[in-house]
């Protein structure tokens, strides 16, 4: 009996997925570098599911079924690479390698043009949920030739997350588009989740809200149109008590914030096709600027008497706040995808998008339904601004984003993606910006010529006198 499909790399991500695929049925064989983890996965985790431990590259790859599907759950970057070519001398023409890692999207483009000059068909696929949705049901974000996905429809159709709207996975675009959407859904994450942190922040530092109690309003906020896993974990985690100290455990964790580059890719790729991506470069500094953490306490000494608190909000009016941005977070995500397809010709469907990030996925919430409607209605409409719809809901929470960017402002408190949220939407929704004024600059001290609002053509003025 040969495996359905085979997955190497058997870390968090790998042995859950693993799992749920042999739950739905599939047989799977695994692999691993180093043999111990294979083991104790086996050990610790497999019952009665069809796994098959293999223990060399030579085996593993014999117990598939051809053509091979082999899914490659390792860390993303040279791991991916070095994994590649320890298979590629065992392959044969048709089968097909799955990278479900975060790869980014150029080397997915680069494997998948070395791969095809052996007929090695290759998927570059998002898997979003992290342990949990790879085990119970993840978002799937599959990339890369039709052909490719074919093969594997069926099983990531069934071990997908399932919503109303059917199993959270779509062939998403040709070429490295899976990667791709999956980089830009952790942008859009990183900017959720800041703007989350920065409405904690003002609640804890100037309502002077306990854990607890914020951790009571996320929970009500969970349960209406703020309603997403990010909340519902926010709220978890608020009550979540230190088994030695008995404080909330929040209150304990250095405030150092990590990341492993998908926010920063998203915020390079933003300004290579020139998407304003205001609030996802603004998350991605706001993770930088903590890692400050001496220099930070150093100056904070320094500069304390210096903030002078103006007034007061309403929980209610951060909620507003809060959900606009959630809703300029997705504007600037989809942009940002629908540049890159008409760009890297991917024939992404950005309805589908939405679907998928329904269920399973980090950035899953009740306004994707709103969304999917304001894109239904104009498919042109990337960034959801263009409808009176959307008009209403901007408009019902803006004065409730503005009061709290400016009383946070007042208390010192720094709301870089709530801000950033604001500016972009400022600068959209703006006729007249002072770029006039950079250009009369740069046609100054550069020559760089500008264009004039009265008639057709390019100018240039001798704005000084070269001696
Ligand atoms: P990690 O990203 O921590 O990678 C660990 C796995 O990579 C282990 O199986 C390890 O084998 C293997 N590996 C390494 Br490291 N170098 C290797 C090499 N040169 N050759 C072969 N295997 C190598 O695991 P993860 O957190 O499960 O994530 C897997 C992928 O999924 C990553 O790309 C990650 O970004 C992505 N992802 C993670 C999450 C999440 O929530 N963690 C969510 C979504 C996507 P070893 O046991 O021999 O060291």
């Amino acid at each position: 009996m040969k495996a359905d499909i085979g997955l190497i790399g058997l870390a968090v991500m790998g042995q859950n997925l693993a799992l749920n695929i042999a739950r739905k049925g599939y047989s799977v064989a695994v692999y691993n570098r180093t043999a111990e983890r294979t083991k104790k996965f086996v050990d610790d985790r497999v019952k009665s599911e069809k796994i098959i431990p293999t223990y060399s590259i030579e085996d593993f790859v014999d117990s598939l079924e051809k053509p091979r599907k082999i899914v490659l759950m390792v860390k993303a970057g040279q791991p991916v690479d070095d994994m590649i070519d320890e298979l590629l001398p065992h392959l044969e023409r048709g089968d097909l390698i799955i990278d479900g890692g975060n790869s980014h999207y150029a080397d997915t483009d680069r494997r998948i043009r070395e791969l095809e000059k052996e007929g090695i068909l290759y998927l570059g696929m998002g898997v979003s949920g992290g342990e949990y949705g790879a085990l119970h049901g993840p978002s799937l974000m599959p990339g890369g030739t039709k052909q490719a996905y074919q093969l594997v429809e069926k099983i990531l159709l069934d071990i997908a997350a399932k919503t109303e709207n059917g199993p959270c996975c779509t062939y998403v675009g040709d070429g490295s588009a899976g990667h791709f959407v999956k980089m830009v859904h952790n942008g859009i994450e990183y900017s959720i989740m800041q703007s989350i942190a920065e409405v904690y922040d003002v609640m804890r530092k100037a309502l002077k809200l306990s854990s607890e109690q914020i951790g009571e309003i996320f929970e009500d906020w969970n349960r209406g149109e703020l309603s997403s896993f990010l909340m519902e974990i926010s709220f978890k985690i608020m009550n979540w008590k230190d088994e030695e100290t008995s404080k909330p455990l929040v209150e304990l964790i250095l405030d150092k914030a990590e990341q492993k580059g998908t926010g920063k890719w998203s915020t390079q790729v933003a300004l290579d096709l020139g998407v304003p991506a205001f609030s996802m470069a603004a998350s991605v500094f706001a993770r930088v600027v903590s890692y400050y953490k001496e220099e930070r306490q150093k100056l904070s000494k320094r500069y304390e008497p210096a903030v002078k608190r103006d007034g007061s909000v309403e929980v209610e009016e951060l909620r507003r706040a809060l959900s606009l941005a959630y809703f300029l977070s997705y504007s600037q995500g989809i942009w940002l995808i629908h540049e890159a397809s008409k760009s890297f010709n991917y024939g992404v469907d950005l309805l589908e998008v939405l679907r998928i990030w329904k269920g399973g996925c980090i950035i899953r919430s009740k306004m994707l339904d709103f969304l999917r409607s304001l894109l239904k209605n104009s498919p042109e409409n990337v960034t959801f601004l263009d409808d009176e719809e959307a008009r209403k809901f901007v408009e019902e929470r803006l004065p409730s984003a503005i009061k709290v960017s400016n009383f946070a402002r007042s208390c010192g408190i720094a709301t870089p993606a709530l801000n950033a949220c604001l500016d972009y939407l400022f600068s959209l929704i703006s006729e007249n910006l002072p770029a006039n004024l950079i250009q009369a600059q740069r046609d100054f001290f550069g020559a760089h010529t500008f264009q004039r609002i009265d008639r057709p053509g390019t100018f240039h003025v001798e704005w000084q006198t070269l001696e």
